[in-house]
C-alpha cells in the first residue's frame, strides 16, 4: 500500500482538545513569560480585586478608569506624620541645592542651584530614592503599590522620583505658558501617537501643600487617556479642570492623560510635590534605580519595593550576563 493509499485507509481522529482551564494552567506552569498569558494573570484576579477593596481603592480605580485620573485623600494614603517627613526632607533637599533656607510660607529660590530644571517659579530636585529614608517608605505604600500594579498589571518600575518646588512668578501669568503646557508624560511616536497608547507607564503626586485653583493646582482632562495622542497646540484647554485637594493627597494619572501645570500660583509660599513615575518594566526607565540600589537596602525593604524598583530588571547585560538582585520565579525580561 503506498502511504497516501493507508492515509485514505485509516483516517486519524482529530485530537480531542484539552479542556481550556487545563491548557491555560499548564502554560502557566511551564514556560513561564513566553506565551499569550501572563503567568498567574488569571488566578491571581480575585487576590486583585480583594486587594483593590481592603484598601477601599474601588471608587478610585473606577475614576482612573473613566477620567484617566483619581485624588486619593491623605486618610487613606499615609498618617499625617508621613506626610510631615517627606515635607521636611524635601525642604532639607531644597536648602542643600540651592543653598537657600526653605519654608513653606515663603516663595522659592533657585539660588546657586543651575538645575537642568529650574525655571521662572519653579525648580526640581531629581533622584530622590536615596536621599532619605522616608522615600524608601514611599515606594512600600500600599495604595500607589495597588494603583501602580492595576495600570501597569504588575509590571511597573519607578522610572523616575523627583520633587516639583513652584512658587509665584510674573512668567506663569504669560497664557502662552500654561497654555501649552498641556501634555502627556507617555514615551511617544513622532507623529504624537503615544507608546501602546500611553498604556506603558503612569504617573503620580503626592501633594505636600494644598492644591486649589489659586495655589496653581495641576490642571487635567478628564477622558483624554481614551485618545492615546498628544494633544494638539490649544486642544483640551477647555475641558481641563483644576485638581484641588488638601495636602497629603495622592493624584494619581494614566500615561495618556493630558495634565499640566495648568494654572498660575497666585498665592505667596511654596506649592511642594512629590511626583513618582512608573514604567512597564520593558522600557527604559528616565532615572536608574535598578543595579543601583545597594543590597542592604533591599535587605531593609519588601517584595514591593524590590520589583518597584526594578531590582529584578535582567536587561542590560555584558559578557557577565544577567544579574538581577531580586528574582521572582517567574521573572523574564
Ligand atoms: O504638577 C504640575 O503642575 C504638572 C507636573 C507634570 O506635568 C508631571 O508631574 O508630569
Ligand atoms: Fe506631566
Amino acid at each position: 500500500m503506498t502511504q497516501s493509499a493507508e492515509a485514505a485507509a485509516k483516517p486519524e481522529a482529530p485530537p480531542t482538545p484539552p479542556e481550556q482551564p487545563e491548557l491555560l494552567k499548564q502554560v502557566a506552569g511551564n514556560q513561564a513569560g513566553m506565551f499569550l498569558v501572563t503567568p498567574g494573570a488569571l488566578d491571581d484576579a480575585d487576590a486583585h480585586l480583594a486587594h483593590i477593596r481592603e484598601l477601599g481603592l474601588d471608587s478610585h480605580i473606577l475614576e482612573l478608569e473613566v477620567c484617566g485620573y483619581t485624588v486619593v485623600p491623605p486618610e487613606m494614603v499615609a498618617p499625617p506624620e508621613f506626610t510631615a517627613r517627606v515635607r521636611d526632607a524635601l525642604l532639607r533637599l531644597a536648602e542643600e541645592k540651592t543653598g537657600v533656607k526653605h519654608s513653606l510660607d515663603r516663595n522659592g529660590d533657585t539660588g546657586k542651584y543651575a538645575a537642568f530644571a529650574a525655571g521662572g517659579g519653579f525648580f526640581l530636585i531629581f533622584y530622590l530614592l536615596f536621599e532619605d529614608p522616608v522615600f524608601e517608605e514611599w515606594i512600600e505604600n500600599p495604595v500607589l503599590g495597588a494603583l501602580v500594579n492595576h495600570t501597569l498589571k504588575g509590571q511597573g518600575r519607578l522610572s523616575s522620583f523627583d520633587a516639583l518646588v513652584r512658587w509665584k512668578d510674573a512668567s506663569q501669568l504669560d497664557p502662552d505658558v500654561l497654555d501649552h503646557a498641556l501634555h502627556s508624560d507617555s514615551p511617544r511616536w513622532p507623529d504624537g501617537n503615544l507608546l501602546d497608547g500611553g498604556n506603558l507607564m503612569t504617573n503620580s503626586a503626592y501633594i505636600l501643600t494644598d492644591y486649589t485653583k489659586e495655589n496653581g493646582c495641576i490642571a487635567m482632562v478628564p477622558g483624554s487617556h481614551r485618545l492615546g495622542r498628544l494633544p494638539y497646540p490649544g486642544e483640551g484647554l477647555k475641558d481641563m479642570v483644576p485638581v484641588e485637594a488638601p495636602a497629603g493627597s495622592l493624584i494619581f494619572w494614566k500615561g495618556a492623560t493630558w495634565h499640566g501645570p495648568g494654572y498660575p500660583k497666585l498665592t505667596d509660599g511654596l506649592r511642594l510635590t512629590m511626583n513618582t513615575t512608573f514604567f512597564n518594566r520593558s522600557l527604559k526607565t528616565v532615572e536608574q534605580f535598578q543595579r543601583a540600589v545597594p543590597k542592604e537596602v533591599l535587605d531593609r525593604r519588601n517584595r514591593q519595593f524590590a520589583l518597584l524598583v526594578g531590582a529584578d530588571d535582567m536587561t542590560g547585560f555584558g559578557s557577565e550576563g544577567p544579574q538581577p538582585a531580586y528574582l521572582e520565579p517567574y521573572s523574564f525580561f
